[in-house]
Parts: structure tokens; C-alpha cells; sequence
């Protein structure tokens, strides 16, 4: 779709008509709410193992919904990734490939003339909201606003101030709609108030609910850490030792978990929850304070550290609670969400549809899945796992049904597959590269 029809989608009076019929037609479809954590690590919830970090709500989650024990974000970090879930394709193909940073990359952004999956049930008559990070675009033309969000809250770089929300650069990161707004408090606390809000203003009518937290992307603050970054002045590091670190992680996680909590509360109370799917993930793995055990490496890196991600549907009554090693990505959301509320997705997308593993358990066909992140590329092809960097034109192969770790490098025993998957990995990047104009 191109700019020029996509706008033509925002026409007040066309848009009040489309919206109105399908509200009627489509009232008993189902909300969407859609839960995104920051940096989070593989093992940083007890319900992926945790031993230290008490996270109920999302292990509640997970017991009453479908665990992914290999569900991925498309990115190792977070801009790429956001592109790939808000348009269901390899965020190559937006031009998203790296982090859209604060100090290099202030008038870049996903364009407008991508169709998101907050266009699609905007365009289906769901009332849509966003709460917290978008990151893919510092200009007020690139807000959330005009990219299918009816209402949005939140900050648009890669990470504030918890308390003064002013990001890395210095510049103020507070928006209501595509205003500057100041807000006081901790912003996992803001989101997840606003988050609640919208569902209780939004009860009587289909809602799309997106909420992308900050926990626990740095910097390291917990409610009651002092605010520490100043308009106009670039970040500062604080001096502490890693054993306060990983308790002020603690805290960040359990405060975005009790705030998930107050969501699926909203969501009972309000005896909306029998039809409303829950989804939950990571934008990338664990960053420095994080545990990815039992993965190899972390945030940016091609190895399963980097990208391998928890994940998690939730749908009373509709999904049934198990488990499932299937691969999945975080591109694949947006076609799932098509599937199940009726509607066409926006062609040209990567990802797959889920419906049918998640209702009824039926495996996702084979397919090759791949990662490229500035020099370096993996690419998935079932258990076995390619990690490519293009520069030095070196592959390691790695074995995961028996090497989760990927410690025991196979690309020497395995010359031909090796090879084979190389070919793939370039051929593919190319394929996704090819019309795309490099943003980041
Ligand atoms: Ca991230």
C-alpha cells in the first residue's frame, strides 16, 4: 500500500463510516492486547526459570496460556524488532536494520506508508491504544498517531529517565498523542495506569492494546532511585556495584509484572478476559544484568542470547495451557492477529499465521528463518543454527537439539550444509535488502 492510499484510510468522515459498521459487525470479535518487555534475559522470570525474580503475573500467563520455549524477536536490538512486530516483515525491508539512537538517527523513521498492525484494526474497527516505547522514529510526523494509533502515551527513543523521562541525549521524551508532555512518575507505573485506563474506557467496543514497557532496559531504576538525567545534558553513568545492579533489576522486572497483573485484573473484573488474547515477549535478550541462561551471549549478539526471547498467549477458553518448542518469531504476531479477527493482512509480509498451533496445537510448517544485525547473521533451519559474519566470510554451525549453548562449533565437520545454509542466509539478505533504503 502507498502513502497516498494509506492516508486515504485517515479520512475523518470515510473512517467514521468504516469504523462505525465494522464496531457493529465485528462487536464480539476479540481485544488484543499486546505485551512487549525491554532487554528482558531468557531466564529473568520464574516461569522461564528464574530463581531470583518473582514475576506471578506473567507466570500466570503462562501457566493458563501457550509457552514458547523457542519464540524469537526478529532483532537482537530494539528498533529492528519493533519494526518486524508492527508490520509483520523482516524489518530489512522497512530499512529498520539497527538501533534508531538518539544521538545519530533524530530524523529517521519507520514510514509512514507501512501498513502496522494497529492500521489493519483501525481499519477493521478496533479502537487502538499505545503505552510506552516506540523507537522507531523521533519526529513528531513518525508518532504512533500516524501509524494507526488512535491514542498513545509514552516515549519515543530507546530509553528514558524512569523519573524524568528525558532520553540519552538530553532532549525531554514525554508525549501524549504527538504533543510533548510532562508527566510525573515512574514510567513502568505510568504505562501500566494507562493501560488500565484504556480498558476500562474502551469495555463496550473491540480494543487494541499496545504496551511496550521500559522494564528493564537501563538506565537502572527502581521507584525510588533518584532522577539523574537533565534536559540538555547528555546521560550520565551511575556508580554502583553489580550486586545493586541486579537488585534494582529485581525490582524493575517485579514492578512491570504487577503492572501486567493490574491489566489482567482490569480484564477479569470487567469479565472481558474469556475474550480478549494476551501476548507477551521480549524485544531482543537479556542485556548486561540479565540472565540468559541456558543461552550463549545476549543483547546484539547472532548467538541464541541475543534473540531467543520468552513468549507467551494467553486466551481463556481458546488457547488451551501447554507448552511448545515450535520456532516462532516476533514478526508472526501481526499475520496471527489477522487470522484471528478475520481479516486480510497487508501483503508482502514474512510472518506466519500461529492460529492453528495456538487453538489447536498443530505444528507450523518447516521454514528458514534468519537474523541480521550490522556484521553479523544467523539464519534457523529447524534445530540447526547458522551464525554468519559477512565481513570475515566466517560461519560457526551449531547444533541446538544438542548444544543449546552453542559452544561445540560443527562448520568444519559439516562443510556442505555449512555451505548450503551460507548461501541461503546471503541469498535471503539480499532478497529483503533489495528495495529497501537503509534508515539505521
Ligand atoms: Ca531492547
Amino acid at each position: 500500500m502507498n502513502l497516498l492510499s494509506k492516508k486515504s484510510l485517515i479520512v475523518p468522515a470515510a473512517l467514521m463510516m468504516l469504523s462505525a459498521g465494522n464496531a457493529f459487525a465485528k462487536k464480539n470479535n476479540p481485544n488484543i492486547v499486546i505485551i512487549m518487555a525491554d532487554d528482558l534475559g531468557y531466564a529473568d522470570l520464574s516461569c522461564y526459570g528464574s530463581k531470583k525474580i518473582n514475576t506471578p503475573n506473567i507466570d500466570r500467563l503462562a501457566a493458563e496460556g501457550v509457552k514458547f520455549s523457542d519464540f524469537h524477536s526478529n532483532g537482537a536490538v530494539c528498533s529492528p524488532t519493533r519494526a518486524a512486530l508492527l508490520t509483520g516483515k523482516y524489518q530489512q525491508r522497512t530499512g529498520i536494520t539497527g538501533v534508531v539512537t538518539a544521538a545519530s538517527h533524530r530524523d529517521v523513521g519507520l514510514d509512514l506508508a507501512e501498513v502496522t498492525f494497529a492500521d489493519m484494526m483501525k481499519q477493521a474497527g478496533y479502537v487502538t491504544g499505545m503505552f510506552g516505547k516506540w523507537h522507531v522514529g523521533y519526529p513528531e510526523k513518525y508518532n504512533p498517531v500516524y501509524q494507526g494509533f488512535d491514542e498513545y502515551i509514552g516515549y519515543v527513543s530507546g530509553n528514558v529517565d524512569y523519573h524524568a523521562h528525558i532520553d540519552q541525549e538530553g532532549y525531554e521524551d514525554w508525549w501524549k498523542q504527538n504533543k510533548l508532555q510532562k508527566e510525573t512518575g515512574y514510567s513502568t507505573d505510568l504505562i501500566s495506569k494507562h493501560a488500565v485506563d484504556f480498558i476500562k474506557r474502551h469495555k463496550d467496543e473491540p480494543f487494541l492494546l499496545y504496551i511496550p514497557h521500559e522494564s528493564p532496559h537501563g538506565p537502572m531504576q527502581g521507584r525510588n532511585t533518584p532522577a539523574f538525567r537533565e534536559i540538555g545534558k547528555k546521560k550520565v553513568d551511575v556508580k554502583r556495584s553489580r550486586e545493586e545492579n541486579l537488585v534494582i533489576l529485581k525490582e524493575m522486572i517485579e514492578v512491570m509484572d504487577e503492572g501486567i497483573g493490574n491489566v489482567m485484573r482490569t480484564l477479569e473484573d470487567l469479565n472481558l478476559d474469556d475474550n480478549t488474547l494476551i501476548f507477551f515477549c521480549s524485544d531482543n535478550g537479556g542485556a548486561k544484568y540479565a540472565d540468559n541462561t541456558p543461552l550463549r551471549a545476549g543483547k546484539g549478539s547472532a548467538y541464541e542470547g541475543g534473540h531467543r526471547v520468552a513468549g507467551i498467549f494467553k486466551w481463556k477458553g481458546k488457547i488451551k495451557p501447554s507448552t511448545t518448542d515450535n520456532t516462532a518469531l516476533t514478526m508472526d504476531v501481526l499475520p496471527t492477529i489477522a487470522d484471528i479477527i478475520g481479516v486480510d493482512a497487508p501483503k508482502g509480509i514474512d510472518g506466519v499465521s500461529l492460529k492453528n498451533l495456538l487453538f489447536k496445537g498443530k505444528d507450523l510448517n518447516d521454514r528458514d528463518l534468519f537474523w541480521q544485525m550490522n556484521n553479523k547473521m544467523a539464519m534457523r533451519s529447524g534445530n540447526w543454527k547458522l551464525v554468519y559474519y559477512p565481513n570475515d566470510k566466517k560461519a560457526e554451525l551449531y547444533d541446538l537439539g544438542s548444544d543449546i549453548g552453542e559452544k561445540n562449533n560443527l562448520a568444519e565437520k559439516q562443510p556442505q550444509r555449512t555451505k548450503e545454509m551460507t548461501e541461503k542466509l546471503q541469498a535471503w539478505y539480499k532478497e529483503v535488502t533489495k528495495d529497501a533504503k537503509k534508515k539505521s
